[in-house]
């Protein structure tokens, strides 16, 4: 794992003012930020440009009512500094989003980050100077700039979308998106107000705006699985002891599917479980609280239908035994998919909201929206009104982000129609053709089945120690194999293939997108073999990437012998 003090040793790279930067970061979270730290801490000159007028990404931009963390705070936080994680005390098990987004201000003015990171610019395009190994990036206010490497760090879930209602410019009420929440929050009180859509931000939403509105309408196109999260103050017991392992436990995450350590990996599968037993596992899971535990039950839940059946049924039976009219329940209750094959929501108080005398349930499945009026909307059965529309409608996941930058590799072809038929990249980091270009938890990486911070740090470790490995070797330009990336595109399927996530129609598979690829995107094999495999490609001298010097002064590419990576297949 990489610490501070392995920065502070590196030597300081001198360029004067007005050459291209090293490295171009696009995007201002989780990512964007600590790519910034780790890389100044080389000594490069980076500069970073943010389209929000904060710091914090998905964390700046989703301040929805009962914005959350599915994944306690103990875990989802920085790791490479100890003293931060050491001092930084959490208020609760799960982080809020005021206070997620007050942990990232810290971290940004912690380690002095903002005097280069330029807010309120969007990145436009991106195009690759192939006889100087240079990338141009242009500004939304029209500026450009030049670096040698282009760090993508904008966002799995930071395209919000909302469906093309016809109607909606003559909408008379107010509407919002999730994930583009007004800074001054939202009073409900005494309006009649729709939700669309119950993926995680409708469901941690609902509960809230239900106490406010005199009226809601929740409008489910599909039923969601979703656990009580169990949020509750933190525990300083359990905190003492979680942070004086807390260097053991960083580690031991590397050794496990979504990169979280403290869960007991399970044994044997749900069929070979009694019914009893069975019953007996999952509601001390449901009791506890979380999802990962859950999905933890037994080996099988997310490999075997059969089995996973199992945990689905438990699942249904307690949305049952919650909401009180049983056509309502019958409605909540999933049965297109798998629970655990589209991300498994958490919740406080969800189900029991429906008990309530001023929430009513609407079956946009049976019923589509048709259109949006002046004085609300029309599904093909009835007109409704109201004050307020909410969108928590989701992302163009993945790949919207850099779907809206024109991106040119070296060939000149842009990402956008390399990526038409779905996404490719090698190991998630590089995409063939685009030098000197990495994403940070891209398509094909773990980043989204994993606890995000955890990864991000891996992929911006592994990316760090590549470039001091050709700054050691004077190169400067290092590019994805074109075998070596379709080896990994297909290795991604196979691996999603052998688990029921194929089953779902979820963003990971673009499905909620009218007309974008259905591919699977995230790599599923496990944060833990994953990092084996990036680390083996590394000690093998970087296989499956080709690493050359550009002489800018010759103004051409040259090959130098002996640093090109050899080409190879994934595993
Ligand atoms: O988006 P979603 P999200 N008519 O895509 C419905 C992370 N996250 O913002 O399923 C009617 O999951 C759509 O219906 P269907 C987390 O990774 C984390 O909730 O397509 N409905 C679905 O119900 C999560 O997975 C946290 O049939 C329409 C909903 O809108 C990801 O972000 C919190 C519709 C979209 O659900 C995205 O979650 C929040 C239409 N035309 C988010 N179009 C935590 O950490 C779409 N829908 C807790």
């Amino acid at each position: 794992m990489h610490t501070e003090s392995e920065n502070s040793e590196l030597p300081d790279h001198q360029i004067s003012r007005g050459d291209p930067y090293d490295a171009v970061v696009v995007g201002a979270g989780l990512a964007g930020l600590y790519a910034l730290h780790r890389l100044r801490g080389m000594g490069l000159r980076v500069r970073v440009f943010e389209a929000a007028s904060g710091v914090g990404g998905t964390w700046f931009w989703n301040r929805y009512p009962g914005a959350r963390c599915d994944i306690e705070s103990l875990e989802y936080s920085y790791s490479f500094s100890n003293e931060l994680q050491q001092e930084w005390e959490w208020a609760g098990r799960y982080g809020t989003q005021p206070e997620i987004l007050r942990y990232i201000q810290h971290v940004a003015q912690r380690f002095d980050l903002l005097r280069d990171v330029q807010l309120n610019t969007r990145i436009v395009s991106a195009v690759f100077d192939a006889q100087r190994a240079l990338w141009t990036l242009v500004t939304d206010q029209g500026e450009s700039v030049r670096a040698t490497y282009c760090i993508m760090a904008a966002g799995n879930l930071s395209t919000p979308r909302v469906p093309d209602f016809k109607g909606l410019e003559r909408f008379e009420g107010k509407w919002y998106h999730t994930g583009l929440w007004p800074h001054e929050g939202v009073d409900f009180t005494g309006q009649r107000v729709a939700v669309i859509g119950t993926g995680s931000s409708g469901i941690q939403m609902i509960p809230h705006i239900a106490r406010q509105a005199k009226h809601l309408h929740v409008f489910q196109r599909t039923a969601n699985f979703s656990l009580p999260a169990r949020h509750a103050p933190m525990d300083p017991e359990k905190e003492r002891r979680h942070k004086a392992e807390y260097p053991e436990r960083r580690r031991a995450a590397f050794e496990t599917p979504f990169g979280m350590a403290g869960y007991p990996a399970p044994t044997k599968s749900a069929l070979e479980a009694t019914p009893e037993e069975r019953q007996r596992s999952y509601e001390t899971k449901w009791n506890e609280g979380g999802s990962i535990s859950f999905l933890y039950s037994y080996t099988d839940l997310l490999l075997n239908k059969a089995a996973n059946e199992t945990a689905s049924e438990f699942v249904r039976q307690k949305i049952r035994s919650i909401v009180r009219d049983p056509q309502v329940a019958e409605l909540l209750a999933p049965k297109d998919h798998p629970i655990g094959t589209k991300r498994l929501c958490l919740d406080t108080n969800y189900y029991e909201i429906y008990n309530r005398d001023n929430v009513t349930l609407v079956n946009a499945r049976r019923t589509p929206i048709e259109e949006i009026t002046p004085r609300g909307l029309r599904t093909s059965q009835t007109e409704y009104e109201f004050d307020a529309i909410v969108f928590a409608t989701g992302f163009d996941a993945m790949t919207g982000a850099l779907a809206g930058i024109d991106i040119r590799g070296a060939s000149g072809e842009s990402l956008k129609e390399k990526w038409s038929a779905g996404p490719r990249t090698y190991l998630g980091l590089m995409v063939a053709d685009f030098p000197n270009m990495f994403l940070i938890t891209g398509p094909g990486s773990p980043g989204v089945k994993s606890q995000m911070i955890i990864s991000i740090e891996q992929h911006i470790d592994w990316m760090a120690d590549c470039l001091l490995y050709m700054r050691a070797r004077g190169v400067n330009c290092i590019e994805a194999d074109q075998q070596a990336e379709r080896a990994w595109v297909e290795h991604v399927q196979d691996v999603a293939n052998a688990t029921l996530y194929p089953l779902a129609n979820s963003w990971y598979t673009g499905a909620n997108i009218p007309g974008k690829t259905r591919v699977f995107m995230p790599y599923v094999g496990g944060v833990h073999q994953y990092k084996r495999h990036c680390d083996a490609i590394a000690k093998n001298g970087y296989e499956g990437f080709q690493m050359r010097r550009v002489s800018s002064d010759a103004g051409r590419l040259t090959a130098e012998p002996g640093v090109s990576a050899t080409p190879v297949g994934a595993t």
